[in-house]
């Protein structure tokens, strides 16, 4: 192998190096140091050089600030250009991923991960960005784009709040496929939603906001909206608002992304109709925040009448019917009917559960309604022109981690098993299979966690789902105390009793410990169940499906209340829901962009090493960079290659007459192509090229050729 020092120092990257360090890490020659990685990435974030690759891999340190690179003047220099001509881009890997999907015709779709505030959802919006502005410009097409852009608002008031660590953290997981025609024209869209964090509608963490829609909706409807509505501005007024930061926040401008929200809608197709139901449920959930109680004789009583009947006005109910479903709950016990009433405590916690519902179920009826206006009306050929673009939580560690952690966490696990199989492994896998000489990389293969959690059984879902249908009277404790008995030989779970006694002095009783792949999280049991079961009172469900509010009356069906089979867990539908992205995402072409998060303060400028080193470990850079160090950068089956350059050999053009087949054809040619030994090996039915450089200059070659024969051919026709 060429030393480090020789190797082609590539395009623009040759005049930066000194002053910028590598632009892609291949280049790096301390590439096994855990501290010349950081210090590369440091010294380009310094530059203002947020983006540098691994090979393809693009990595993206947040700038916390506006950088002057994502104008259409930048989008047109990077538009059909070689993937390492231009300096690292989140618009090459999107323009590397287009043209596959246009010219192989291969499903795309680009990961985005990183943990909260890394900069994921500002990726995926210059993914979509790059898109609209570079493909097809008809009419029609323009629609769609114009659709999938003002989707983003729209999902982001309803789904994306103030966090500890993001003003504009979203609160739910992301798919979006967009589908183009034949000529690369984008024709419709489709969304897939994951596991909202619907708590957050009825309480917030100190300094943390509720979804962005109340905030947008009391500072920017008009006086006359909000009139119908029986809202005051004055954010102190609803207890649903109460809990965490009170006033506006600077960072974010509501009433003007109120406006933005609205004519969103308009541009979406939602009708006046449609959109004054959605305000219309926004602001019963404030209403219904303050509804309160009282208790007489252990029976809970509604204490502000007034309220539930705007809450009913505004979702259509019945008042004296909501107000009963609020206070009683009926069971139906295989025919036995019995209505009994709720004490205060019951009573807090329906009309909470009846809030989170109702906002969940809008969320997910806002996407199936976007999804309805994105729908492509024309899909003949389009059946492999998908680029997906996933945005998902990261992983997250919190001082206090609860149910929706471990979801969120899960997810994370899946999502690096999707990466080792797709690029860790699949690479080491082909060099095997093709016979290509190779010192196996070693890494951490995170499947006996996602085994941990999910194996049918035996694993930690199993347990929660198995104690969530128990009858008797199952706890969280109990709970707690099933996953100790059958899980506390494994290597990635530390119960209390057996934990190392530093670690016991700071775990709580109702707590057990996950190592994930991206470090140790202390979970707490509490909430688990309840959150699993997901439970609605009967009575409430039984109100709302008869609603006058169409939204509300499609997101709580009839049929659900006549349906017999118990609804499936919380944690079970997410589960089926991720194994199906895994399904989508595998049968993919995947791009990478690795979001890292510079400081914890939101602040330009501010570069934390030790901070930017613990997610350089746990999104795995630096065995993906030793794999990509000793691997090859690009792969051509030999009947391809040869197919496409045999015309830059004489002994390859217009045929190969030798005997030994198209591999015997490449060896020629490479030959006399002049590529020396260490540019590229023969794989079993594969050439393996080590540098891109050497691809482009053969490139370029057939360019050249390609236009001298044309010249040539076009002479001849007219000397005819
Ligand atoms: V979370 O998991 O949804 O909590 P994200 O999505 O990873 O998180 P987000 O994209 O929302 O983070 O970025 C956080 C903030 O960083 C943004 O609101 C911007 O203010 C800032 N940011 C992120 N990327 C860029 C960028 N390329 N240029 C400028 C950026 N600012
Ligand atoms: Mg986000």
């Amino acid at each position: 192998m060429a030393s480090p020092t020789t190797l082609p120092i590539m395009e623009t990257g040759l005049h930066e190096r000194d002053r910028a360090g590598v632009q892609d890490f291949v280049l790096l020659e301390n590439y096994q140091s855990e501290d010349a990685f950081i210090d590369n990435l440091k010294k380009r974030f310094q530059e203002n050089l947020i983006y540098t690759y691994i090979g393809q891999v693009l990595i993206s340190v947040n700038p916390y600030k506006q950088l002057p690179i994502y104008s259409d003047a930048h989008i047109k220099e990077y538009k059909n250009k070689h993937f390492y001509e231009m300096p690292p881009h989140v618009f090459a890997v999107t323009d590397n991923a287009f043209r596959s999907l246009i010219d192989e015709n291969r499903g795309q779709c680009v990961l985005i991960s990183g943990e909260s505030g890394s900069g994921k959802t500002e990726a995926s919006k210059k993914v979509l960005q790059y898109i609209a502005a570079c493909s097809g410009h008809q009419t029609t097409v323009e629609g769609v784009k114009d659709k999938l852009l003002k989707s983003n608002p729209v999902l982001e008031a309803f789904g994306n709040a103030k966090t500890n660590r993001n003003d504009n953290s979203s609160r739910f997981g992301k798919y979006m496929d967009i589908q183009f025609d034949y000529k690369g024209a984008p024709i419709g869209g489709n969304i897939l939603n994951y596991l909202l964090e619907k708590s957050r509608v009825v309480a917030q963490m100190g300094g943390e906001r509720n979804f962005h829609i109340f905030y947008q909706l009391l500072a920017g409807g008009d006086d006359a909206l909000l009139q119908e509505l029986r809202l005051e501005r004055t954010l102190d007024s609803y207890n649903y608002l109460s809990d965490g930061l009170k006033g506006n926040l600077s960072s974010i401008d509501d009433s003007q992304n109120f406006k933005q929200v609205q004519q969103a809608l308009s541009v979406i197709d939602f009708t006046a109709e449609e959109q004054r139901e959605i305000f219309g449920i926004v602001a019963s959930i404030l209403h219904l925040g303050n509804v309160n109680f009282e208790e007489i004789e252990g029976n809970a009583q509604v204490l502000s009448r007034d309220l539930v009947v705007t809450v009913a006005r505004l979702l259509g109910v019945n008042a004296s019917e909501l107000s009963a479903a609020l206070t009683h709950r009926t069971i139906d016990a295989r025919g036995d009917v019995v209505t009994s009433p709720l004490n205060h405590e019951l009573a807090v916690y329906a009309k909470d559960a009846l809030a989170k519902a109702v906002y969940d179920r809008l969320f997910s009826w806002l996407v199936q309604r976007l999804n309805i206006s994105l729908q492509a009306k024309e899909t003949r050929g389009a059946r492999n022109n998908v680029m997906g673009i996933l945005d998902i939580y990261g992983f997250e560690i919190f001082n206090k981690n609860n149910f929706e952690q471990f979801c969120i966490n899960f997810c994370n696990e899946k999502l690096q098993q999707l990466f080792i199989e797709l690029t860790l492994k699949s690479e080491q896998d082909e060099y095997r299979r093709e016979g290509i000489e190779w010192i196996p990389v070693e890494y951490f293969d995170n499947k006996v966690i996602c085994n941990l959690i999910e194996e049918k059984h035996k694993g930690i879902i199993s347990i929660l789902d198995e104690e969530c249908l128990r009858p008797g009277e199952p706890t969280d404790i109990t709970f707690l105390q099933k996953l100790t008995t059958k899980l506390s030989e494994h290597h990635h779970y530390v119960c209390h009793e057996k934990a190392p006694t530093h670690i016991q002095k700071i775990m709580l009783r109702d707590e057990f410990r996950l190592v994930h792949y991206a470090g140790e999280v202390t979970y707490s049991v509490i909430g688990f169940l309840d959150k699993n079961n997901d439970l609605l009172f009967r009575d409430l469900k039984e109100t709302l499906s008869k609603a006058g509010n169409k939204i509300v009356r499609s997101c709580f069906p009839e049929q659900e209340l006549r349906s017999k089979k118990r609804p499936e867990t919380a944690i079970t539908q997410f589960r089926t829901s991720l194994n199906n992205l895994m399904d989508i995402l595998m049968c993919k072409e995947p791009s990478y962009i690795r979001c890292i998060k510079p400081n914890d303060l939101q602040s330009p400028g501010v570069f934390n090493d030790e901070l930017v080193l613990h997610q350089v470990k746990y999104l795995g850079l630096m065995e993906n960079l030793r794999v990509r160090r000793a691997g090859f950068a690009y792969r051509r089956a030999y009947d391809l290659f040869l197919e496409r350059y045999k015309c830059l050999s004489k002994s390859t053009w217009p045929n190969y007459k030798g005997s030994g087949g198209p591999k015997a054809g490449v060896q020629q040619l490479v030959k006399d192509l002049g590529y020396d030994n260490e540019q590229y090996k023969m794989g079993e039915t594969k050439l393996f090229i080590r540098w891109p450089r050497t691809l482009f200059d053969t490139e370029d070659a057939y360019q050249a050729k390609k236009h001298d024969i044309a010249a040539i051919i076009q002479a001849h026709w007219k000397g005819l």
